[in-house]
């Protein structure tokens, strides 16, 4: 009898496997997946640069100034929670070279530095509260090391390589890896203060060095401005292209030769390439602030300026990695704790309420029962509605029944299949008028519409007028921004 049901079972997963359509270019992986449902992130500069007042600490900062008067890692866990964050990369070493763990690397480390009387481990302190209140962790460790006297030898690599696997090796699975093109210029290199240039195609040996975060780290998605995992968006003002697509082919601004960070296509970055080689989407990463350390002067954005940037970013298919800044105590400023919880509060509270739940729907085409058009409102982005295979146009209208009144409409396409429509319209029904209230391109793993004011209807229709394959949407969503 047992194995009659999981016979029943293998054909009935078999026969829906057969009938879902075929994926459509170049597709997420699992660690991309994961990567696409934390939307939100934090990215956390806290070193001797923080009591310097600068913005790139030249490398000679003597130990001693990163004396933090009251560090609180759950403090500032605990607000960027507030702010809806999912996850945050602490910046464990930055173009100063300090290191924020007792390494074995380098001498220029926080055990040389009075916090904790040079017992402490500021990376450990950061991923624990972050684990504890549910948060994923990742680090960012830069090249570009400013205080190592090998700093433009043959003998640097082998140091950056053993701190990312000491990195790699003691904090538990990271959901990223964070790397940037800075590289070389002058520092202080062991008091030699001198300007050091390096060949960024050959000296980091990044098939090598990634190969490191693959081995022992084969959850952390790797980013840096030509990917490999998730590409730089191409500006640091926390916005991808109204156009987005989540595929991209890095290449060098020669258009001939491979990229390598620091030398990339970013003209191409906020919009991404239209059936580009690689599933990559892009990091919009942005400071909360106007550095991405702490500067008394500086106050963080507006909530309202945060939300904007939140649909401008995850509402493009993109991440939004938030810059925080620790102050002097070694927590974030009431300033910017107030910011993020506002943030939050706008974000959980305009989404939280469907106005299209419970709706009448229908579609012009449909697959099959399984794909059937009321998948897009069952709040579950694993099912999707899907049209035949030769149907690339087609319409789907929700019938709310009783009038409602909305600003915000959520698209979503089931990414595991790729990124498929190209073009789209909105329509509202108003004195037994459609009125085309949007125009669309992309939509990728999540869209967020902003109308220009609020459209009170009680029947909304979407009209996919372009996709080179069947149609397939998970999620369509209608909210009222709260204020
Ligand atoms: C850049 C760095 O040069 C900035 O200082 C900062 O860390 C930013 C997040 O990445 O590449």
């Amino acid at each position: 009898m047992k194995s009659f049901f999981i016979l029943l079972l293998f054909l009935s997963c078999n026969v829906l496997a057969q009938n879902a359509p075929e994926p459509y270019g170049a597709v997420p992986s699992k660690r991309q997946l994961a990567w696409h449902d934390i939307e939100v992130y934090g990215l956390i500069h806290f070193t001797p640069t923080t009591f310097e007042n600068k913005e790139w600490g030249f490398g000679d900062a003597d130990p001693k100034t990163f004396n933090p008067s009251d560090f609180n890692a759950t403090q500032i866990i605990q607000a960027a929670k507030a702010g809806g964050l999912k996850g945050i990369i602490l910046v464990a070493k930055h173009h100063d070279g300090f290191a924020l763990w007792p390494t074995k690397t380098t001498e220029y480390n926080i055990s040389k530095s009075p916090f904790r009387n040079g017992k402490g481990n500021l990376v450990k302190e950061v991923e624990s509260a972050a684990r504890k209140n549910g948060l994923k962790f990742g680090v960012y460790c830069s090249p570009w090391d400013r205080n190592n006297a090998l700093y433009g030898t043959d003998k640097y690599l082998a140091i950056y390589q053993a701190q990312l696997t000491e990195l790699y090796s003691d904090y538990g699975p990271l959901f990223m890896s964070w790397h940037d093109g800075a590289n070389g210029g002058d520092g202080y290199y062991g008091g030699a203060r001198e300007k050091r240039s390096i060949d960024n195609t050959t000296y980091y040996d990044w098939n090598n060095t990634w190969g490191i975060t693959r081995k022992l780290q084969p959850t952390a998605n790797i980013f840096s401005d030509i990917g490999l995992d998730i590409r730089w968006v191409g500006n640091e003002d926390g916005h991808a292209a109204e156009t987005s697509w989540a595929t991209f082919t890095p290449m060098a601004p020669d258009g001939k030769n491979v990229a390598v960070p620091g030398q990339a296509n970013y003209p191409q970055s906020p919009a991404g390439i239209r059936n580009g080689k690689f599933w990559m989407p892009a990091e919009c990463d942005v400071p909360l602030r106007k550095g991405w350390f702490y500067h008394p002067t500086e106050k963080p954005k507006t909530p309202e300026v945060l939300f904007d940037l939140y649909l401008k970013s995850v509402g493009r298919g993109a991440g939004l990695d938030l810059g925080l800044a620790p102050d002097t105590r070694g927590q974030l400023h009431d300033d910017d704790v107030k910011a993020l919880t506002e943030f939050g509060n706008i974000v959980k509270h305009t989404f939280a309420n469907n106005l299209a739940k419970g709706a009448q729907i229908t579609a012009s085409n449909v697959r099959s029962n399984s794909f059937a058009a009321k998948n897009v409102l069952d709040g579950k982005k694993e099912s999707y509605w899907a049209t035949q295979d030769n149907t690339h146009k087609a319409n789907i209208e929700i019938d709310l029944k009783t009038e409602k009144t909305f600003d915000i409409i959520s698209l979503q396409e089931y990414i595991p299949l790729g990124q498929r429509i190209e073009a789209y319209t909105i329509e509202v029904l108003q004195d037994k008028h459609w009125n085309k209230v949007f125009d669309g391109t992309s939509i990728g793993a999540k869209r967020l519409i902003q109308l220009d004011q609020p459209v009170k209807t009680n029947k909304v229709r979407i009209n996919i007028t372009k996709s080179p394959v069947c149609i397939i949407l998970s999620e369509i969503g209608l909210y009222k921004k709260a204020i």
